[in-house]
C-alpha cells in the first residue's frame, strides 16, 4: 500500500516535472524568438536607407506598363518609417518635377521635410537624374553636344543645392547614359576626359558652396546603354586619382551591377574599402547573365550576400546601407513594405550569421592553422638589403610546403551548414 502511494506520488512528480520542463522549454523558445526578433529588427544605428525611386517604383518594364499607382514622396517616407528604415535618398526629380516654378519647388521641399521629421527619417544621400529626360539620349557629361554637357552640369548643381538643403552629405553620380551603342560616335578616351572635366567642375562647386559633399561614383556595365564607359567599380578606382580633388570622390558599388558583369561584388567592395573609397553602397540582388533585376537583397545569391555582409561588418563600414532594389511587379504597396522589411531583415540575419561564423571554434581552428608560418621563415614585410639577402639564402622545402593541408572543402561546408541553420 505504502509502496503504491510512493509510486503514485513519484508518477505525479514526474508528470509535473515534465510539464514544467515543457513549459520551461516553451518559455525558453519564446525568449529565444523574442531575442531573435529584436536582433533582426532594424534600428537607426544600422543606417538602412532606400531610394525614393525604389519603394515608389511602379513596376513598369520595357514590355509592360505600371502595376502600382503613383506613391507620392511623403507617402513613401511614411511607408519607410513604418517599415523601420533610417534614411531616404532621392534624385532631384523623384521629389521636384523638372522645371517646377521656385515657389512650387519650395512648397514640395517643405512638405517632404515635414514628412521626414514626422516619421523619423533622414536624407543621407542625394543624386541627380541624368538619364530619364530624352535630352540625355546621347549621355550627359560625355554627350557630344556641348549644350547637353553644360545643361547636365547645371542640373547637377541644382540637385546639389536641393541635397544640401535636405541635409545630405553624400552625392551619388551614376552615369547610366554615359555610353554607346556604336563606338563610331566618339573616342572612348575623349569620354573619360569629358567626365573628368565635369567631376572637377562639380567638386569646385562643392567647395565654393561649402556643401561638404562626398561624391560617390556608381559603375554599371550596360543598361540603359549598350555599353557604359565606367563599367565597373575598378574602372572608377582607376579614374579617381586623376581628378583635381581625389579625396572628395569615392565609389558607390552596386551588387547587381558587378554581378551583371560576372564579377565578385564583395571583391570590388573590398578593394574600394581598402583604398578608403567606399563612400556609399547599393545593395540588391541579381542573377548573373540577366537584365538588370534589382531584386530584394539576399534573395538570389545567399552566399554572395553573406560574404558581403560579413565583409562590411568585419571591416567596420559605418556608412549607409542603401537598398537600391524594388519589389516584384506582382506586389501592391503592402507587398512593397514586405519587400523593404525583407531587405533589412535579411541583412540583419546575415549579420548574425557572420558573428556566429567568427565565433565558431571549428572554423576558427582551420583559419588559425592556415595562417601559421614556420619560425625560420625570413620576414618579407618591408624591404631591407639584409632582409633580402636572408631571403635569397633561405632554402624552401617545397615537399614540406605541399604537405600542409588547405581544408577549404571543410571550411566551405561548415559555412554552408551554418547558413542552412543546422550549425
Ligand atoms: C540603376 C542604378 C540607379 C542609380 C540611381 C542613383 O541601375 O538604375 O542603380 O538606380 O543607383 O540612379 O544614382
Ligand atoms: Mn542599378
Ligand atoms: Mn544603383
Amino acid at each position: 500500500m505504502q509502496n503504491e502511494s510512493i509510486f503514485q506520488y513519484a508518477l505525479i512528480f514526474c508528470r509535473t516535472a515534465r510539464l514544467h520542463r515543457r513549459r520551461a522549454g516553451l518559455a525558453l523558445a519564446k525568449i529565444h524568438r523574442m531575442a531573435n526578433a529584436d536582433l533582426y529588427q532594424p534600428r537607426p544605428e544600422h543606417k538602412f536607407s532606400f531610394g525614393l525611386w525604389t519603394v515608389a517604383n511602379r513596376g513598369r518594364d520595357p514590355f509592360g506598363d505600371c502595376v502600382r499607382p503613383v506613391l507620392p514622396p511623403v507617402e513613401a517616407v511614411k511607408l519607410l518609417g513604418e517599415a523601420g528604415a533610417w534614411g531616404v535618398n532621392l534624385h532631384d526629380n523623384d521629389l521636384v518635377p523638372m522645371d517646377s516654378p521656385p515657389a512650387e519647388r519650395d512648397r514640395i521641399v517643405k512638405a517632404f521635410q515635414a514628412a521626414c521629421r514626422d516619421h523619423g527619417i533622414v536624407v543621407p544621400m542625394a543624386t541627380v537624374s541624368l538619364f530619364y529626360h530624352p535630352v540625355f539620349r546621347d549621355g550627359a557629361f560625355t554627350a557630344n553636344d556641348p549644350e547637353v554637357r553644360a545643361y547636365a552640369l547645371q542640373k547637377t548643381m541644382q540637385a546639389m543645392d536641393l541635397g544640401a538643403e535636405l541635409g545630405a552629405r553624400i552625392f551619388v553620380l551614376w552615369g547610366g547614359r554615359e555610353g554607346v551603342e556604336t563606338d563610331a560616335c566618339r573616342r572612348a578616351d575623349e569620354a573619360v576626359k569629358r567626365l573628368r572635366e565635369a567631376v572637377n567642375y562639380l567638386c569646385a562647386y562643392n567647395l565654393d558652396k561649402k556643401y561638404g559633399f562626398r561624391f560617390a561614383l556608381e559603375a554599371k556595365p550596360n543598361e540603359p546603354r549598350g555599353d557604359i564607359y565606367m563599367a565597373t567599380t575598378g574602372h572608377y578606382l582607376g579614374f579617381i586619382p586623376t581628378l583635381d580633388h581625389p579625396e572628395m570622390v569615392g565609389v558607390n558599388p552596386e551588387f547587381a551591377h558587378e554581378t551583371m558583369a560576372g564579377l565578385n561584388f564583395m571583391h570590388g567592395v573590398a578593394q574600394a574599402w581598402e583604398a578608403g573609397k567606399l563612400f556609399h553602397i547599393d545593395l540588391n540582388d541579381q542573377m548573373p547573365g540577366r537584365f538588370d533585376q534589382d531584386l530584394r537583397f539576399g534573395s538570389a545569391n545567399l552566399k554572395a550576400a553573406f560574404w558581403l555582409v560579413k565583409f562590411l561588418e568585419d571591416a567596420g563600414y559605418d556608412g549607409p546601407r542603401h537598398f537600391d532594389a524594388h519589389a516584384y511587379r506582382t506586389e501592391d504597396y503592402e507587398g512593397v513594405k514586405d519587400f523593404a522589411r525583407g531587405c533589412m531583415r535579411s541583412y540583419l540575419v546575415l549579420k548574425a550569421k557572420a558573428e556566429r561564423w567568427n565565433a565558431d571554434r571549428d572554423i576558427q581552428a582551420i583559419l588559425a592553422e592556415l595562417a601559421a608560418a614556420p619560425p625560420s621563415l625570413p620576414a618579407t614585410g618591408a624591404y631591407s638589403a639584409t632582409g633580402a639577402a636572408a631571403l635569397l639564402r633561405h632554402r624552401f622545402d617545397k615537399d614540406a610546403m605541399l604537405k600542409r593541408r588547405l581544408p577549404y572543402e571543410r571550411l566551405d561546408q561548415l559555412t554552408f551548414d551554418l547558413l542552412a541553420g543546422i550549425r
